[in-house]
């Protein structure tokens, strides 16, 4: 995939093959093919170095102790957990109690260049979507703040991500990610509800088990 002309301009005509589809939420924002496939290789490179350190663990369900089918890693000074104890941010591994490794270059380079807000993100929740594996509509609410936007990278198979307004009810619209694409959470899109719908099996060959990487930015505590 060749990266877009100018990387830094997001793509204004998102979804142009359904024009009945809702508005897109203000502050939503699209970078087809940021991540060259050189620089995908490189970025996996650095994952599997993280998950080397920080192992994939699968997060549970709050309430009732549901697994999650979706795995779960993190770099940064933060990481998001989940288990009976509820949804939180801490500065350590689950099931080592290790620090999670930190951020790779190229995702602070990415946040600098998306962002637009001045300090650095804390946390990349790192998730690999196996195939058959999805994740509901939600939206990102267990950071202290909601100033700075979310960043999202994909890696691996195409997925179809589902993208709704600020109410769980609000009509979404769907689009699939590509790998190296690039999507920003901010203004009122912050808390926007979104979701994967499925994973298609065997669209790319970048990870060699197959699968789904993704990566999200996040800023947790207040300025
Ligand atoms: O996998 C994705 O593209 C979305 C991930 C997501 O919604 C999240 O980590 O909160």
């Amino acid at each position: 995939m060749s990266p877009p002309s100018d990387p830094l301009s997001p793509q204004e005509s998102l979804f142009q093959d359904s024009a009945a589809a809702p508005d897109l939420p203000e502050g939503f924002a699209y970078y087809p093919g940021y991540f060259d496939d050189k620089a995908q290789h490189m970025l996996l490179d650095e994952i599997r170095q993280i998950i080397a350190q920080a192992p994939l663990f699968t997060p549970l369900m709050p309430k009732t102790g549901q697994p999650f089918s979706v795995r779960m890693s993190n770099c940064g000074p933060l990481g998001w957990v989940s288990d009976r104890a509820g949804y939180r941010y801490q500065p350590q591994h689950p099931e080592n109690g290790s620090p999670w490794p930190p951020m790779p270059d190229p995702l602070t380079a990415l946040w600098e260049n998306v962002s637009g807000f001045s300090w650095l993100a804390e946390a990349c929740l790192i998730n690999y979507y196996a195939d058959g594996t999805r994740m509901g509509l939600h939206q990102d609410r267990d950071e202290d703040t909601f100033d700075a936007p979310v960043v999202s990278v994909s890696l691996g198979d195409e997925a179809v991500f589902r993208i709704g307004g600020l109410k769980r009810k609000d009509p979404t619209r769907s689009m699939r990610l590509k790998s190296g694409d690039v999507l920003v959470f901010g203004g009122p899109a912050r808390l926007a509800f979104h979701g994967i719908d499925r994973v298609i099996k065997g669209s790319s060959a970048l990870l060699k088990q197959g699968g789904r990487l993704n990566l999200t930015l996040r800023r947790v505590t207040a300025l």
